[in-house]
């Protein structure tokens, strides 16, 4: 009798801390060769009861492998409801994705508060110090389809799902703290604009098109966001690496009644970092779940990523006084004007148990706030308090869509809301309406000392469609963020500018795009015309004049990075007869920094080292390209380089090192590969030799730089042209 492969039914998702990757059963091989169902055979039979396959209806299954026909050769009968309920359960089982944001990657966790908010607000969550707060967090690209790839250059969603006491909290932000639009009314278009275009179905995930670049050729107040969108802030190095935004300002309302304006950011504690363009694109070659795999296996190997949560609180008098609108989401609040006060600290611990029911049903609302939370009057964000609601109804396809457990509020829920598709929970008793005099039995009541009370704003105006006058300066904060970047980091930008702009078809649009840099940098304007080969067009109208402001260090990445290795990833190289006590050495200084390892070998079956010992392979070389890892070591045997010398795979291992800057570990038979893949004979310091277990600590040192940014302009046509 073969072996049991039946996988269990769970019904409720149990918590887990540590998972094994291997399934719980595997099946031997020898089990698929024998022709199941052949003579009245039942192959995946186990003859434990409690483990027998059912239909929907609870029915137990006998033959899970053939459908009901009348003889062996003749048609299948319409009474197999066995097959006919399978089949239906599969027609249905997607449900549409998220217009934006459709492809993301979810984790559980919690957030634990360091420091009270009860001077500002009453919310639980902001109020109990060392008050811990179950949470979901779902990372996102914007504009790709569920099965894009994941180094799109595109901001990321970072929406988190408080469950408080009083009640869910889903602060749904992103990686950059400002928007590309100043009123919801336009965000449909803005949509539309970077998807694929409508006729022709292309390009996915990408914003390097005509349409794209029309409309924010077409909309001066996009041009902050532009830049952002144009730094390497777009193509994270991992979810982990990134910090995340509320961008809108908020209100916090004291037991006072006093309100605050608020601005939530989140600070990784893993340091910003980021990849290369050209790194990018191949790695969505290489791995297009690169982002996905790599939170999960942070969080599978206990290397929880931490974020703080971090507010910028000021009054309406500091509000009146800042250069710009606080309402308008196109701009920030530099930290130097209002510092971001650390409070609490958000850890993620905890991987889904099943992708579906977790990461694709989360519904996030922006209107979901405790009390002690309230709205400010930014358009962009009354819009979202709108479109969120609306969208679940679409993608859940039931007002009951909070009955789901992920979206299901942690504390009591009383209300006399009842009925519609899928009602898990439906209020008990004689009384679903309210008032009633049915006493205690008569359900829930309001309750005007913690129910939440929206702060009376005094408002007034006239009704109009109108855009205030302190939405109108477009530049001054663009340009800030562009004089903010490290040189390296304004090559970029600058780079990918004219990455973009090449691939727009129409020479008007990119011209009337540069038009805007002038506004921002004449120097970027210049570089960029240069680079797509355009005369340098007239600056683009402003509403109103740039205004220079003073730079900001947090808005740089590179100013913000880590200050070790990690949790980061080495990849070594290895062939048959490499050095075991350099690869030891490695391996150990590597775990020591808290850096994680994997081996690259010619074959996944692994190599002899020179003492004898196997070791095991993570990646084929052709599988495991150095675009997969932060720094690398190449330490083959003699005989080995000779072997990888002649390998096309081997030789781009090295080569997309090199050209990315990363740090490169090597024993001296590795000269004759990198001689075979072009790189220079004159080594920079990028390079370390390692001779003794001594180097392998030196090497994980300088990793902690993670780039040898010094590099770049000898590596790269668009700095030599430049230069
Ligand atoms: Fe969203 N946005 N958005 N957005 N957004 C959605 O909601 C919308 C905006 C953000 O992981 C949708 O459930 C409008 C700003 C994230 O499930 C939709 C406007 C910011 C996510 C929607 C904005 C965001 C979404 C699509 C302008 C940063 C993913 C599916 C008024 C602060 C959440 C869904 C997740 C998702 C509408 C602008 C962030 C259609 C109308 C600004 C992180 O409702």
């Amino acid at each position: 009798m073969p072996r049991a492969t039946t996988p269990k039914l769970e019904t409720t998702p149990g918590r887990r801390t540590k998972k094994s990757t291997k399934p719980a059963d595997t099946a031997e091989p020898a089990e698929y060769l024998s022709a199941p169902g052949a003579a009245g055979e039942t192959p995946q039979s186990t003859g434990d009861p409690s483990r027998t396959l059912t239909t929907q209806q609870g029915h137990p299954v006998a033959d899970g492998q053939n459908s009901l026909r009348a003889g062996p050769r003749g048609p299948t009968l319409l009474e197999d409801f066995i097959l006919r309920e399978k089949i239906f359960h599969f027609d249905h089982e997607r449900i549409p994705e998220r217009v934006v944001h459709a492809r993301g990657y979810g984790a559980h966790g919690q957030f634990v508060l360091n420091r009270s908010l009860a001077r500002y607000t009453t919310a639980d969550v902001l109020t109990t110090v060392g008050g811990e707060t179950e949470v979901f967090v779902r990372f996102s690209t914007v504009a790709g389809r569920a099965g894009s790839f994941d180094l799109a250059r595109d901001v990321r969603g970072f929406a988190v799902k408080f469950y408080t006491r009083q009640g869910n909290w889903d602060l749904v932000g992103n990686n950059i703290p400002v928007f590309f639009i100043q009123d919801a009314i336009k965000f449909p278009d803005l949509v539309h604009s970077v998807k694929e275009e409508p006729d022709r179905g292309f390009p996915q995930a990408q914003s390097a098109h005509d349409n794209f670049w029309d409309f924010a050729s077409l909309m001066p107040e996009a041009w902050h966001m532009v830049m952002w969108q144009m730094s390497d802030r777009t193509i994270p190095r991992s979810f982990r690496t990134m910090e995340g935004f509320g961008v809108h300002s908020f209100r916090l309302v004291n037991a006072k009644g006093e309100s605050h304006f608020v601005k939530f950011h989140w600070k990784p504690r893993q340091g910003l970092q980021s990849v290369l363009w050209n790194e990018a694109v191949k790695i969505n070659g290489a791995d297009p779940d690169f982002h996905r795999r790599d939170l999960w296996e942070a969080i599978e190997r206990g290397d929880f990523p931490q974020w703080d949560l971090g507010v910028q609180i000021f009054d309406e008098e500091m509000a009146d006084k800042l250069p710009f609108d606080h309402l308008d989401a196109t701009k920030l609040i530099p930290e130097e004007l209002v510092p971001v006060e650390l409070v609490g600290t958000l850890t993620l611990d905890r991987n889904v148990d099943n992708f579906f029911a977790e990461t694709e049903q989360v519904a996030f609302c922006t209107q979901n706030v405790p009390p002690g939370i309230d709205f400010s009057e930014d358009p962009l964000l009354a819009g979202r308090n709108f479109s969120y609601l609306d969208t679940q109804l679409k993608r859940l396809g039931s007002p009951n869509f909070t009955h789901i457990p992920i979206n299901a509020p942690r504390c009591p829920i009383m209300h006399f809301q009842q009925d519609g598709h899928m009602a898990m929970v439906n209020p008990k008793g004689r009384a679903n309406y309210e008032p009633n005099s049915w006493g205690a039995e008569g359900g829930p009541r309001e309750n005007p000392d913690t129910g939440h009370r929206s702060f009376p704003a005094p408002l007034e105006g006239v009704k109009q469609r109108t855009r205030s006058d302190t939405f109108a300066d477009h530049y001054s904060q663009a340009r800030q963020f562009y004089i903010s970047q490290l040189p390296i980091e304004q090559k970029h930008l600058g780079d990918a500018l004219v990455f973009e702009l090449s691939k727009v078809q129409r020479p008007d649009i990119r011209a009337r795009a540069v038009s805007h840099l002038r506004n921002i940098d004449e120097d970027l304007a210049a570089t960029v015309a240069d680079g797509i080969g355009l005369p340098l067009p007239d600056a683009a109208k402003a509403a109103k004049p740039t205004r220079d402001l003073e730079p900001s260090e947090r808005l740089s990445i590179l100013a913000n990075g880590p200050s070790s290795f990690k949790g980061r990833k080495l990849g070594i190289l290895l062939t048959d007869g490499s050095d075991a006590d350099l690869f030891q050495a490695l391996v150990s200084a590597a775990e020591k920094a808290g850096a994680h390892v994997e081996v690259i070998a010619p074959k996944i079956g692994g190599v002899t080292l020179d003492k004898g010992d196997r070791v095991p392979a993570d990646q084929k070389i052709d599988g495991g390209p150095s675009v997969l890892y932060d720094a690398v070591a190449v330490l083959p045997s003699e005989d080995g380089a000779a072997l990888l010398a002649r390998d096309a795979p081997s030789k781009d291992f090295v080569s997309d090192a090199f050209a990315h800057c990363k740090f490169i570990a090597h024993n001296g038979a590795a000269e004759l590969l990198f001689d075979e893949a072009r790189i220079p004979q004159q080594k920079d310091n990028g390079f370390l030799l390692l001779k003794t277990a001594k180097d392998a600590k030196a090497f994980i040192s300088a990793c902690a730089d993670l780039r040898f940014w010094a590099r770049e302009p000898t590596v790269d046509l668009d700095a030599q042209d430049a230069g």
